[in-house]
């Protein structure tokens, strides 16, 4: 007996909203907390979690399905298999290796190399249609190498890049504004970590760009006081992990934030790591790396021609050839 007595044509309109599905590859710290925003925020119709360990993978899926009393309804599936990952239209890679003491940045990087092998052409296969967005670091040579393995058009292939850089940028210049940090636009550009851009000459606060306002009160300001905030941007990731061990609210928030304006098609601006090869002259071969760039529900749609002083592009230029020096020696 049915719990309800059905009604007949019933069927829906054909204007019904799509079913929308995301896939999130690696359940640690940062792939939950990005499972976690994006059932809260209601992004989701379908959400499919992937990770080695099986049994991780069962009890995170376990722990978020109970909490759907509390949730708008998303179905939550998990597997090892990524068959599960079918028909998404955004996968998510949050997996990683961690570094063993004493391990080369280079020897990580290449074990995560043969992680993504196993990981991005069975999404391919499984999502061919979806959106790769990539958050396991070191992000913008895993963009890339993500980009290689899947065949798909650059468009469709983003890196969570300075996003999260650049939020904290914004925490941070608006905390020492005192005004709110969604007033605050400030991008960070280039490579996620030490080698990043700010790009002070185009930030603004609630529509007033702040350098030249400073210049015309004839207010003094140092310019290292600003490299200051930019270094604790830097400083502060970790700073989290040397205190908690990993970050991942903010990751977790900042990737959600990307996975709106993608699937709903926002059209809004995100410093994220793009195929940057001919922008602001950054040349020398394919390289991704953080640009402010136009997300829409068909990926990447444009880079904005934000303004840039000489001395940030030549900035923006180096922290490229820092990538590719990376990417020359990767055995790919
Ligand atoms: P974690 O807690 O160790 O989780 C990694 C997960 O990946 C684990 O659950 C593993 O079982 C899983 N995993 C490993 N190999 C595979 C595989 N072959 N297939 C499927 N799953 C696998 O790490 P955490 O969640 O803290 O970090 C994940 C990654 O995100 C790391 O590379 C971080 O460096 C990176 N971050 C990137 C940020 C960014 O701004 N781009 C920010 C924070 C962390």
């Amino acid at each position: 007996r049915a719990f309800f007595t059905p009604i007949q044509d019933t069927a829906p309109p054909s204007s019904t909203k799509r079913h929308t599905k995301i896939a999130v590859v690696g359940v640690g710290n940062v792939g939950m907390a990005i499972a976690q925003t994006i059932l809260t925020q209601d992004l989701a119709d379908e959400l499919a979690l992937i990770d080695a360990k099986p049994d991780k993978l069962r009890g995170e899926m376990l722990d978020l399905q109970h909490a759907a009393a509390f949730l708008p309804r998303t179905r939550i599936s998990a597997s090892v298999d990524y068959a599960v990952a079918a028909g998404s239209d955004l996968c998510i890679v949050t997996a990683g290796a961690r570094q063993i003491p004493g391990e080369s940045r280079l020897n990580l990087l290449q074990r995560n190399v043969a992680l993504f092998r196993a990981i991005v052409p069975a999404l391919a296969r499984h999502a061919p249609e979806s959106i790769l967005l990539i958050v396991s670091n070191p992000v913008d040579v895993l963009t890339y190498v993500a980009w290689k393995l899947s065949g798909f058009p650059s468009n469709r292939v983003v890196g969570s890049g300075t996003n999260l850089d650049s939020s904290r940028f914004r925490f941070l210049i608006a905390d020492h504004l005192d005004v709110n940090a969604q007033d605050v636009q400030a991008y960070i550009v280039g490579e996620h970590g030490d080698s990043s851009v700010a790009l002070w000459s185009s930030i603004s606060v609630g529509g007033v760009p702040v350098l030249s306002f400073l210049e015309k009160q004839q207010i003094p300001y140092e310019k290292e006081t600003l490299e200051k905030i930019h270094k604790e941007v830097v400083d502060c990731a970790y700073e989290v992990i040397s205190l908690k061990g990993y970050t991942s609210w903010a990751i977790g928030y900042s990737v959600a934030n990307l996975a709106r304006t993608l699937l709903r098609d926002q059209r809004r601006i995100h410093p994220v790591s793009v195929l940057a090869r001919g922008f602001f002259g950054i040349e020398g071969g394919d390289v991704f790396l953080s640009l402010p760039a136009q997300l829409g529900r068909g990926g990447v749609l444009g880079v904005t021609n934000v303004h840039m002083t000489e001395e940030e592009a030549a900035r923006l230029r180096k922290s490229g050839r820092t990538i590719l020096e990376l990417l020359s020696q990767l055995d790919l």
